[in-house]
C-alpha cells in the first residue's frame, strides 16, 4: 500500500502555492516523494514563500509566473522541465475570487474571475499534457469549489468559472485517458486561509461574522475546513492509488453538500 501512495521520483507543479490551500497540498506532495515546483505571481509572496518551505524542510522550486499568461505558462513548464524533469503531477490550484453583487460588478472583474479560475486551468493543462503524453502517464488535479455545485449572492463569475472548471476537469478526463493522464477535481468547502478571512472576521462587538456562524451551521462537522483537511485527499488523486479515478470531483467539505443545515 505505501508504494501505492508514494510520489517517489515524481515532479508535482502547484499553481498559485505561495500560501493557503496550495502551500498545504505541496508540503504534502513533497512528504509523499515529489519534487516540488510552484508559482505564483508576485516576488513578495514568493520571497515569503521560499522562507516557509524552508523552515518546514520543504525543497520547493519556486517561479514567478502569471498563469493567465501563456507564454509566462511554457517559458516556466519548460524551465521546470530543465531544472527538475518533465511534470507528472499537476495542481491547478492558482485562484481568486471578487465578491460583488452582479449587477455592480464590472465586466473586467467578471472577465478577472473566469481569466485566473478557468482560463488558466486550461492554458496551464495545455502546457504539461505533452510531456505526460510523452511519458505515457499524468495526473492532473483540478481546485474547484463548493460554487462548483452551488450558487450564493455576490459570486457570480466564481461560480461560473468553479462550474466550468468541473466541466473542463471531465473533458479532459474524456479527451485523454487513453493517454493514462486521470484528470479529477477536489472542491474544497469553506476554509480558512487569507481568500475567506473576511468572512470570519470577528465584529466590532468581538461576536463572531454572520457568515462564519452561518457556515459552521451548514457543515456537519460544525466547523471550518483547514488547508490540511486537503493533503491526504490531494495525495490519493496525485498517486497510482487513484488510477481509475477518472472525471471525479472529490468534494472535501465537511459534509456541507449533504446537509440542509442546522435549524437556526
Ligand atoms: P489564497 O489564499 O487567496 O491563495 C491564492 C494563491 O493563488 C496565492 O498564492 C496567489 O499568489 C495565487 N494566484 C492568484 N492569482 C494568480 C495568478 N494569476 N497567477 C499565479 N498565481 C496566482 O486562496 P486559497 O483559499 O488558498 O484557494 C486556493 C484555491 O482553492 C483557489 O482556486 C480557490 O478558488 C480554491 N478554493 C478555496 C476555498 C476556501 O475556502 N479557501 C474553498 C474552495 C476552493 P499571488 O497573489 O502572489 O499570485
Ligand atoms: C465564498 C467563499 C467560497 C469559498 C469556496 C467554497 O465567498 O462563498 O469564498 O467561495 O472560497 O469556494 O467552496
Amino acid at each position: 500500500m505505501d508504494k501505492m501512495f508514494s510520489l517517489e521520483g515524481k515532479v508535482a507543479l502547484v499553481t498559485g502555492a505561495a500560501y493557503g490551500i496550495g502551500f498545504a497540498m505541496a508540503e504534502a506532495l513533497y512528504n509523499a516523494g515529489a519534487k516540488i515546483a510552484f508559482n505564483c505571481r508576485s516576488q513578495h509572496h514568493m520571497d515569503q514563500a521560499l522562507a516557509d518551505y524552508k523552515a518546514k524542510g520543504i525543497d520547493a522550486h519556486g517561479y514567478i509566473c502569471d498563469v493567465t499568461n501563456e507564454e509566462q505558462v511554457k517559458q516556466m513548464v519548460a524551465d521546470i522541465e530543465k531544472e527538475l524533469g518533465v511534470i507528472d503531477i499537476l495542481v491547478n490550484n492558482a485562484g481568486i475570487i471578487k465578491r460583488i453583487p452582479m449587477t455592480e460588478m464590472s465586466v473586467e472583474d467578471f472577465r478577472q474571475v473566469i481569466d485566473i479560475d478557468l482560463n488558466a486551468p486550461f492554458i496551464v493543462s495545455k502546457a504539461v499534457i505533452p510531456g505526460m503524453k510523452a511519458k505515457g502517464h499524468g495526473k492532473i488535479i483540478n481546485i474547484c469549489s463548493m460554487m462548483s455545485e452551488l450558487g450564493r449572492e455576490t459570486v457570480s463569475a466564481y461560480a461560473a468559472a468553479k462550474g466550468g472548471l468541473k466541466m473542463l476537469t471531465r473533458n479532459i478526463c474524456s479527451e485523454f485517458g487513453e493517454d493514462n493522464i486521470q484528470c479529477n477535481g477536489i472542491g474544497p468547502g469553506y476554509i480558512a486561509t487569507p481568500q475567506t478571512a473576511p468572512l470570519r472576521e470577528r465584529q466590532p462587538d468581538g461576536s463572531r461574522h454572520p457568515f462564519d456562524s452561518f457556515i459552521v451551521a451548514k457543515t456537519p462537522a460544525a466547523r471550518w475546513g483547514t488547508p490540511e483537511d486537503l493533503m491526504g485527499p490531494v495525495v490519493f488523486l496525485a498517486s497510482d492509488a487513484s488510477n481509475f479515478v477518472n472525471g471525479h470531483i472529490l468534494y472535501v467539505d465537511g459534509g456541507i453538500l449533504a446537509y440542509i443545515g442546522k435549524q437556526p
